[in-house]
């Protein structure tokens, strides 16, 4: 991986430049001031990290290099990768050299399958997916090179290949989580020469002749494969890399923050939401009856699944790329109908509940994604979160392989107790 390395090296060198610079002249220079609310509010909102690989605008969503959803929705998560590591989208020579890498790579070692096999049949796909990751942590190239003793400045060349390692498998661990728990567990050929959206619905054996469900699935993983640095998955992910935890590690505690339902489980209570919907009212429930499930399920202490962000202030431009491809592929999809009129409706309800409390009414990614999916066969809503952490791990990886590049320190914030909080205050 010539050239992607190069390509890395120089960002690498580029942001090394700048931090040592910005750290020689101005380390006092204060970025944010720290409140109680910030440290009692799950320290939302507080600037304290850097992260190159994305941004996040309250209201134009992500930027991933300086190009926005509009602007990339369209490349594939290879390119997305690229884009993540480096900075810049690869030329069809970089991109050939990456695919390549990837497919040499792509074999998951059989004892994954005895392990996964071996655990109940009611177990969560997450669970699976993330054991799987976890259990692969032998193959860490990282791990042994750091045993070996290499320098410091070599520590991301081992992070990049246990992340092409990883990534390459992806398609065949989620696929395979698939059939495991839900179909009859016969794993399909691996090494048919295809990209990672082409080759995970080949191996998943569902709706693999509709070429629109690749360009679904290619999609979907692009428009969730970053969310700068501080939000859960991302920031476990990069808390535990800190400590040099290898990448099977970091990306396996990731993918179980990702697991709440406060952040990626909500794709899956979405549809549950939407499954209630049709149950309790029909498949043509009127804006009107959507509008009074929406206001009882709020006065019953309940979230609405999909709305809100701890970041976002207006419609999550992920869900304005979903809502594009739904309207062309998937208008006749009661689901897809279900959101649209949730989308309708739920902003006006959230934005008067409890005086106005709720910071963004407005809908983020998983309000749709599960929908479509569902309208493409797969009909597990438990699965849809394994398919967020797959794109997920994309900007794990990035992330981490930046950090170990730029030689980021352990992350250890200092905590504190009511005492020293009420002293403070009393003061
Ligand atoms: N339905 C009902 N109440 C909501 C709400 C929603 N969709 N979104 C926020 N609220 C409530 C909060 O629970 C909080 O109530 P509290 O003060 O009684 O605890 C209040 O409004 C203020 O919260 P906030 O400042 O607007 O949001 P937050 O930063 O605390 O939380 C989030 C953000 C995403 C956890 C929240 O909006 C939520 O629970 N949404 C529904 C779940 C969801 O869609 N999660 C996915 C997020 C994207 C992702 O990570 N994949």
């Amino acid at each position: 991986m010539k050239l992607l390395k190069a390509k890395i090296e120089q960002r690498i060198s580029s942001l090394c430049q700048e931090i040592t610079e910005i750290y020689a002249k101005h380390t006092q220079q204060p970025i944010d001031t720290i409140t109680i609310k910030h440290v009692l509010g799950g320290m939302r909102g507080m600037k304290a990290m850097v992260c190159n690989t994305s941004y996040v605008d309250p209201y134009d969503g992500l930027f991933i290099s300086g190009y926005s959803v509009p602007q990339f929705e369209d490349k594939t998560p290879e390119e997305i990768f690229f884009l993540l590591c480096t900075g810049t989208f690869p030329s069809l020579e970089e991109q050939e050299e990456l695919h390549q890498e990837l497919q040499q790579r792509s074999e998951v070692p059989s004892y994954i399958w005895n392990l996964l096999r071996s655990m109940p049949s009611t177990t969560h796909p997450m669970t699976l997916f993330s054991m799987g990751i976890l259990a692969m942590e032998e193959l860490s190239v990282f791990k042994q090179k750091y045993l070996e003793g290499a320098p410091k400045s070599d520590y991301w060349k081992y992070s990049l290949e246990d992340a092409l390692n990883l990534i390459a498998k992806l398609p065949a661990l989620a696929a395979g989580v698939y059939k495991i728990l839900f179909m009859n567990g016969e794993l399909a050929n691996n090494k048919l020469n295809l990209d990672l959206a082409g080759k995970f619905t080949h191996l998943l054996g569902v709706n693999n002749k509709d070429a629109s469900f690749t360009n679904l699935m290619r999609l979907y993983l692009v428009l969730h494969c970053d969310h700068e640095g501080g939000n859960v998955s991302a920031f476990t992910a990069r808390v535990v890399n800190s400590a040099l935890s290898n990448l099977y590690y970091a990306a396996s505690a990731g993918l179980n923050g990702l697991a709440g339902p406060l952040h990626g489980l909500a794709n899956q209570t979405c549809l549950h939401f939407i499954n209630s919907i049709h149950e309790q009212i029909g498949l043509d429930a009127s804006l009107n009856d959507i509008s009074s499930f929406v206001q009882t399920k709020l006065d019953s202490g309940q979230v609405i699944p999909g709305y809100g962000h701890a970041v976002l202030r207006e419609t999550d431009p992920r869900f304005t790329s979903f809502m594009k491809f739904g309207d062309t592929y998937c208008s006749d999809s009661p689901y897809f109908k279900t959101v649209k009129k949730l989308y309708a409706v739920t902003p006006h309800i959230l934005e008067k509940f409890k005086g106005g409390k709720i910071s963004n009414p407005w809908p983020n990614v998983d309000a749709i994604s599960g929908s479509l999916l569902y309208h493409y066969g797969i009909t597990h809503f438990d699965f849809y979160t394994v398919l967020f952490g797959f794109s997920r791990i994309l900007g794990f990886c990035a992330q981490n392989i930046m950090a170990r590049g730029l030689n980021q320190p352990i992350i250890r914030p200092k905590s504190i107790t009511n005492e020293q909080l009420k002293e403070l205050v009393n003061k």
